[in-house]
C-alpha cells in the first residue's frame, strides 16, 4: 500500500470484496515494477515487442475487434437528477445503475490480478491538477496509464492522508462483450466505473473520463474549465510566445495541430512552435487575471493513419521508443508497425490490426484500423513545451474552434466579442469521424467538441462559458474558428494544412496583438485575403479568397440547424445563445 488516506482504503478494500481478484498489486511506478508487467503481458501473448533497435521499449497491442473505439451510446452520466446530465447525454438513475453494474463487477476477477493505479492528472504539485485511481484487470491499461499520466506514490503526496478528493475508477475488461459494456459516471460521486472493454478512451479512465467528463463538472462547481483542446505556443523571433489552445473534434487534427511545424517562410525568420497539450486543457484565471491552461495528461494517445514524416514528423519521431501501438499493422519483415498513409509501401510479409495474416489487396483490406493509435510520453516529443511541467500552466491568448465541413463553414473567422465566441463554439458542427463507433462522416452539432464529453447538462456549460468570461473580462482570450476542410467539386482538401495550418494561426496571433486587419462579415471578422501569407505555396488569392466566402443561403440553412439545435435545451438555454441566433439571422437577411 502506498498511502495512509483512509478513504482510498476503505474504498479499494471494498471494490476488492466486490471483484474479487486473487491477487491486488499497487502500482507504485517504479521502473523495476512497469518493466515486469511489460515482460509478463509479452509471455502472455497480450502485447508483443516489436523490433528493439528500430523501436526501443515499444510494443504492440490488438483489442478485440468488437471494440476498437469510444461507445457513446453506452456512455452515461448517471447524475441524481436527470435533468442534471441535459438532452446531449445518455442517462439513468446512479441507484438503478449501480445496482445493475454491481452484480456484474460481482467476482468478476476471480483468477485475475487487480492493479492499484495512482495518478495525477496535471503536474504533481500543481494547485490545478487533481488525483485518480484507477483499479483495473489489464496490464494493458497499467502500461498506458503510465505514459499518458503521472502514476505511482509521488501522485498520493497531492492528496495528503484525509481528503476524499480523488476520482474513483473501477474498470475491468471482464468478457469483453460489447452487449454488455458499459462507460458509467457518476459526478456527484468522483465515480467512473468501466466494464467490458478494453480499447483507450473507454478505459484509460483519466482521459476522458475524468479529464473531460467529471473534471467539466467539477470545473462548473469550482470556477474553472475542462476542455477538448490541445495547447501549443508560437515562438517570435524576439524570443516572445503566444499560446493558443483550440477544439476540434475527435479525429479533426488536435494533435497534428499541436506539433506543427513552422513553414519555410516562418521558419527562416526564426519562429518555433511548441507543443503543451495534444487532447485536453484545463483552464484557471491566474493572479493577473488571465486565463491559464495546463495539459493534464503526460503522453499522447493519438491518431496513427495519415501520420507521417511529412503531414506530422514529430508525431512520428515521438513514436520511435517507449510507445505502445494498438490495432496497427504488423510487418513481419522486420518486426515493426505500419499503417495507411504512413508511407506509400505497405509491407509485403505482415499482420493486419485484426490478427490475420494481411493476404488480400493492400489498396482495399485496410492493415490498420482507421482509429488505431499510439500512446506515447509527451518527454519524447521534439517540440514539447519548456512550460509543459510549469504547474501554473500558459497564459491563453486565443481559443479557437473548428471541425470537419466540406462546406459553409470558412477558413477563417474571429467571434465579435466573447458571447458571440461561446455562441460559435456553441454551434459547432463536424462529420463524424472512426473516433466514435457508428456512422462515419455524418455532419452533426458537437459543441465546443465536447458533445461525448460533457459530464451535465449542455445549456448550464454555455451558461458557465458565458461566467468565465464575465469574470475574465477584457482579459479573456480571443475566440476564432478555423475550418481546415473544404473540399472541391471533386472532394478534394483545398487546404493544404497541417503545417500550412500556421499562415492561418499567425493572423489570430497578430489579431491579438492588434497587429492585422479584419473584415466584418455577418458570422464574424475575418482576415482581408492578403493577409493570409502565401509565400512558398502553390495557391493563389482566388483561392483564400473561396475558402473565406459565406455563402449566405448556406448560413442561413445553417441558421435553422442551430434552431433546432438549440430547442433541444429548452429554458436551460441562456438566453444571451437565444440572442445570438437572433442576431446571426438578422445580420444574413440584411
Ligand atoms: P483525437 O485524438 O481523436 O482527439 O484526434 P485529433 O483531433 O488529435 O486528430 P489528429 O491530429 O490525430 O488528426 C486526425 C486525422 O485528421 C489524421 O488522419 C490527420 O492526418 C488528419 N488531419 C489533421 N490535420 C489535418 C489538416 O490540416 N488537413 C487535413 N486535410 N487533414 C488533417
Ligand atoms: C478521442 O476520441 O477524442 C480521443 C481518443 O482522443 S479516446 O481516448 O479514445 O477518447
Ligand atoms: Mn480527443
Amino acid at each position: 500500500m502506498l498511502t495512509n488516506n483512509k478513504n482510498v482504503l476503505t474504498w479499494v478494500e471494498e471494490m476488492v470484496a466486490l471483484c474479487k481478484p486473487d491477487k491486488v498489486v499497487w502500482i507504485d511506478g517504479s521502473e523495476e515494477q512497469l518493466s515486469a508487467l511489460r515482460d509478463e503481458a509479452v509471455s502472455t501473448g497480450e502485447m508483443e515487442r516489436l523490433n528493439q533497435e528500430k523501436l526501443p521499449g515499444c510494443l504492440l497491442h490488438r483489442t478485440n475487434p468488437n471494440d476498437v473505439a469510444r461507445v457513446e451510446a453506452r456512455t452515461f452520466i448517471c447524475s441524481r437528477k436527470e435533468e442534471d446530465a441535459g438532452p446531449t447525454n445518455n442517462w439513468c438513475d446512479p441507484k438503478e445503475m449501480y445496482a445493475k453494474l454491481t452484480p456484474m463487477y460481482d467476482g468478476v476477477m476471480k483468477g485475475r490480478t487487480m492493479y492499484v493505479i495512482p495518478y495525477s492528472m496535471g503536474p504533481i504539485g500543481s494547485p490545478l491538477a487533481k488525483v485518480g485511481v484507477e483499479l483495473t484487470d489489464s496490464i494493458y491499461v497499467v502500461l498506458n496509464m503510465d505514459i499518458m499520466t503521472r502514476i505511482g506514490k509521488a501522485a498520493f503526496e497531492n492528496l495528503g492522508d484525509t481528503s476524499n478528493d480523488f476520482v474513483r475508477g473501477l474498470h475491468s475488461k471482464a468478457d469483453v462483450d460489447p452487449e454488455k459494456r458499459y462507460i458509467v459516471h457518476f459526478p456527484e460521486d468522483n465515480t467512473i466505473w468501466s466494464i467490458n472493454s478494453g480499447y483507450g478512451g473507454n478505459v484509460l479512465l483519466g482521459k476522458k473520463c475524468f479529464a473531460l467528463r467529471i473534471a467539466s463538472y467539477q470545473g462548473k462547481n469550482e470556477g474553472w474549465m475542462a476542455e477538448h483542446m490541445l495547447i501549443l505556443g508560437i515562438e517570435a523571433p524576439n524570443g516572445e510566445t503566444t499560446y493558443i489552445s483550440a477544439a476540434f473534434p475527435s479525429a479533426c487534427g488536435k494533435t497534428n495541430l499541436a506539433m506543427l511545424i513552422p513553414p519555410e517562410v516562418y521558419a527562416k525568420q526564426g519562429y518555433k512552435v511548441w507543443t503543451v497539450g495534444d487532447d485536453i486543457a484545463w483552464l484557471k484565471p491566474g493572479a493577473d487575471g488571465r486565463l491559464y491552461a495546463i495539459n493534464p495528461e503526460n503522453g499522447f494517445f493519438g491518431v496513427a493513419p495519415g501520420t507521417n514524416m511529412k503531414s506530422n514528423p514529430n508525431a512520428l519521431k515521438t513514436t520511435m521508443k517507449d510507445t505502445i501501438f494498438t490495432n496497427v499493422a504488423h510487418n513481419l519483415d522486420d518486426n515493426t508497425v505500419w499503417w495507411e498513409g504512413l508511407d506509400k509501401n505497405p509491407p509485403e510479409n505482415a499482420v493486419e490490426w485484426t490478427g490475420k495474416p494481411w493476404n488480400g489487396k493492400k489498396d482495399e483490406i485496410k492493415g490498420a484500423h482507421p482509429n488505431s493509435r499510439f500512446t506515447a510520453p509527451a518527454r519524447n516529443c521534439p517540440c514539447i513545451s519548456p512550460e509543459f511541467d510549469n504547474p501554473q500552466g500558459v497564459p491563453i491568448s486565443a481559443m479557437v474552434f473548428g471541425g470537419r465541413r466540406a462546406k459553409t463553414a470558412p477558413l477563417v473567422y474571429q467571434s465579435f466579442d466573447w458571447k458571440h465566441g461561446v455562441f460559435v463554439g456553441s454551434t459547432m458542427a463536424s462529420e463524424t469521424t472512426a473516433a466514435a463507433t457508428g456512422a462515419v462522416g455524418v455532419v452533426r452539432r458537437d459543441p465546443m467538441a465536447m458533445l461525448p464529453f460533457c459530464g451535465y447538462h449542455m445549456g448550464d456549460y454555455f451558461k458557465h462559458w458565458l461566467e468565465m468570461g464575465e469574470k475574465l473580462g477584457d482579459k479573456a482570450p480571443k475566440i476564432f474558428n478555423v475550418n481546415w476542410f473544404r473540399t472541391d467539386d471533386e472532394g478534394h482538401f483545398i487546404w493544404p494544412g497541417f503545417g500550412d495550418n500556421m499562415r492561418v494561426l499567425m493572423w489570430i496571433v497578430n489579431r491579438c496583438k492588434g497587429a492585422a486587419d479584419a473584415v466584418e462579415t455577418p458570422i464574424g471578422y475575418e482576415p482581408k485575403p492578403e493577409d493570409i501569407n502565401l509565400e512558398g505555396l502553390d495557391i493563389d488569392l482566388d483561392t483564400v479568397k473561396g475558402l473565406l466566402d459565406v455563402d449566405v443561403d448556406l448560413w442561413k440553412e445553417e441558421a435553422k440547424g442551430i434552431r433546432e439545435f438549440y430547442a433541444k435545451f429548452g429554458d436551460r438555454l441562456p438566453k444571451e445563445m437565444a440572442d445570438q441566433l437572433d442576431a446571426l439571422e438578422a445580420r444574413l437577411d440584411k
